[in-house]
Order: C-alpha cells, then sequence, then structure tokens
C-alpha cells in the first residue's frame, strides 16, 4: 500500500489522445502539482472501468478518481476543490475572493465545458450521421456564445479574479479542449489566457508526467510482448545500455544483472524453460519515475505437464525515456510500498521532468 495520505488518482491506461493531456486527469494531476502535493496513478484500462473494483470508486465507471487514506472521490470539481481547500495556493484567504474563485470552478464546469463536450461527441461520435454537417454550426455557436462573454469579462486581466486560483485552472483546463477545434484562436485574449495557464511549471510537470506515463506503458507492455514471442533483442529496445534487473531468491534466475550483455543472459535462460504461456501485465501503478506493471504469468516449463499460474510484479524505473532498473518482486503489494515511496515525480527538477520524455 502507498503511504495512507499519498493519495492516489486514476487515469486511462492508454488515453485515446495518445498523452496529449486532454483526458480529464491532467487537471486534477495540475492541481496536486499547484500544491506541491506527491501522489501516485494508477491506471485503468475501459474495461477494467466498468467492472465492480472501480465502480465502487466511481459510480459512473470513468476516470479520474481520487483516494487518500479512506476518503475517495470522483468529479474533477470535487477534487479540485478538495484539494484547495486542503492545502494553500488555489483558493485565496479573503472569504469572498474564496468563494468568487469557486464560482468559476462552477461556471468552468457548468456554463463552459457543456457545450464543449458536446461539440467533441458531435466530431467524434456523430461524424458519421447525415445529419452530423448541418447540426456541426449549430454547436460550434453554442460554444461560442460563452466564450464572448468570457472574454469581455477577463478583459486584459491574467486571471478571472486577482491571483491565479482553481477557478482559472478549471476554465484553462475547459478551455485547452478547444484548441484543435481552431475556436479558441478566434478569442485571442483567450488563447493567451491559456498559454499563461500552460506555462505555469505545475502545469508543465503534469502535462509531462501524463506524456511520458503514456510513453512508457507503451515501451514496458512491448517488452513483456516480447518476452512472450521469445524475440530478445525487441525486449531490450526500452532498456537503457546501464540497466540493472533485480530478481529475488525464489525466482526462477536470482540475482542482479547489469548491462544489455547480462539481461540478454538472463531474459534468454528464463524464457528457454518454458514450453509455452505468456506473462502479461494486467495494470500498471506510476509512482514518480517507476511503472509498478502487475504481471499474471501463466507458463508450462519444458518437459513438464503442469502449468504454472501467478501473479507478481515488475517495479521499472524511468530515466530520459529509458528503463534504467527492473526490480521484480513475489508480492505485488511489496512492489506497490516499495514504489510508492518515489510517488512525488514533481519532486525532480522541471528539466529532468523534461528529458524524461526525451
Ligand atoms: N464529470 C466528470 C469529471 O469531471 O470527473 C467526467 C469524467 C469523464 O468523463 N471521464 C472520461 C472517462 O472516463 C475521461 S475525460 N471516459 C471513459 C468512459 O466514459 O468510458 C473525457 C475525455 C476522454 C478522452 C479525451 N481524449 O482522448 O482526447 C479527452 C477527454
Amino acid at each position: 500500500m502507498p503511504h495512507p495520505m499519498t493519495p492516489t488518482i486514476t487515469a486511462f491506461e492508454r488515453s485515446p489522445d495518445g498523452g496529449k493531456g486532454l483526458a480529464r486527469d491532467t487537471r486534477v494531476r495540475w492541481a496536486l502539482e499547484e500544491v506541491g502535493q506527491p501522489h501516485v496513478v494508477r491506471h485503468v484500462s475501459f474495461g477494467a472501468m466498468k467492472e465492480a473494483g472501480h465502480l465502487a470508486l466511481h459510480p459512473f465507471g470513468k476516470i479520474p478518481t481520487y483516494e487518500e487514506g479512506d476518503l475517495v472521490l470522483f468529479e474533477t470539481g470535487a477534487i479540485v476543490l478538495h484539494l484547495a481547500e486542503l492545502h494553500t495556493g488555489l483558493l485565496p484567504k479573503d472569504p469572498d475572493a474564496r468563494a468568487r474563485a469557486i464560482t468559476w470552478m462552477f461556471a468552468a464546469l457548468n456554463t463552459v465545458e457543456p457545450p464543449i463536450f458536446e461539440l467533441a461527441n458531435a466530431r467524434l461520435l456523430e461524424a458519421d450521421k447525415p445529419w452530423s454537417k448541418e447540426r456541426l454550426p449549430l454547436v460550434m455557436d453554442r460554444v461560442r456564445k460563452p466564450l464572448h462573454q468570457l472574454s469581455a469579462r477577463l478583459g486584459d486581466a491574467d486571471w478571472l479574479d486577482g491571483e491565479f486560483s482553481a477557478g482559472d485552472l478549471m476554465m484553462v483546463s475547459v478551455l485547452l479542449r478547444l484548441r484543435a477545434s481552431g475556436i479558441l484562436d478566434e478569442f485571442p485574449k483567450l488563447a493567451a489566457y491559456v498559454a499563461r495557464g500552460e506555462a505555469r511549471p505545475a502545469y508543465k510537470r503534469a502535462f509531462d508526467a501524463q506524456s511520458a506515463v503514456f510513453h512508457e506503458i507503451e515501451a514496458v507492455k512491448e517488452t513483456y510482448a516480447a518476452i512472450n514471442r521469445n524475440d530478445v533483442p525487441a525486449a531490450l529496445k526500452a532498456l537503457d545500455p546501464q540497466i540493472e534487473w533485480i530478481e529475488p531468491p525464489d525466482f526462477p534466475t536470482p540475482g542482479t544483472y547489469r548491462g544489455h550483455a547480462e539481461v540478454t543472459g538472463q531474459i534468454s535462460k528464463g524464457r528457454g524453460t518454458w514450453a509455452e504461456g505468456t506473462c502479461e501485465p494486467e495494470s500498471f501503478v506510476v509512482a514518480g519515475d517507476k511503472i509498478v506493471a502487475l504481471l499474471h504469468v501463466r507458463v508450462r516449463l519444458k518437459d513438464h505437464t503442469e502449468w504454472i499460474d501467478g501473479r507478481f510484479a515488475d517495479v521499472h524505473t524511468f530515466r530520459n525515456g529509458k528503463v534504467v532498473q527492473v526490480r521484480t518482486f513475489g508480492k505485488r503489494q511489496d512492489a506497490l510500498e516499495w514504489a510508492s515511496q518515489f510517488a512525488a515525480r514533481s519532486e525532480m527538477s522541471p528539466p529532468e521532468v523534461r528529458t524524461l520524455i526525451g
């Protein structure tokens, strides 16, 4: 278990935007980064989101969720508000200014976001309908209407009401989804406002973390896929030349293996004992620069008839987009506990975070 007070959020295992930060976990990551709260990210597949385990956290089967000790929250508005109330930095101290900042959060979620969400639906889900082309301009105008009013209210100010607040964080997050449509550029003041939000170091850290993780998870998946098809050179692709792979004593090839040559020997020896089977990552938990792959191995060894069926975990540590260490744990819980000590990717300096995505 991660430290009870290290919050865990959920995000897509494979975001449909390919790591562009458009899914709603980004605004929660951003808030966590603004207040300097280390956190763990559990990545869930579209299937797992609709299963009982996730539905117990999120009744509508969506991401993100937020767990902090016994507290479970869903809805990004509620999560960001909780973080803003728990920490300093996202809400002003003055009660009236605080209430106004919260008002802007609601305005972002209740007034500005619904037509933007509708536009995304019209473009993605209704493009093949015979009436789609005719309806689209109507939907776009519904997006523009509150933007004219928002732009007029913002005027030449940097933020909506004095200092940057959770209200701006939510409004910028909502507006960001418009960029691809070109509509944001019709409102230069709003485009500049969004750019100011994106320029904040906390936003950059949040964006880089989700983007890096998207690519890292794909790399980890490929490592196991390559091992399964017995393609050792492909299994090495994500591994840094200085890789260190640590396997505990009760595993088939125990020891510490350093560099591509030793790891090639270790993987070939272990894989060479299989007659058939697979080692599949079932899910991923991210803590700082570590990706915990929760693995299910189902293998029949050569000269054996019975199958070995077990669950364990590998913790992959990334540096500059490459895996520098793999540490195998017989018990998944031990892997999660070990990795969660490193939850604060945000503790790295921004340049380090940037190089992570290579
Ligand atoms: N009102 C809720 C909140 O604010 O928390 C909405 C949560 C929500 O819609 N979550 C979406 C989800 O889990 C992800 S953000 N969808 C899965 C499902 O319904 O099965 C929506 C989203 C998805 C993908 C992109 N993208 O790829 O660009 C952008 C936004």
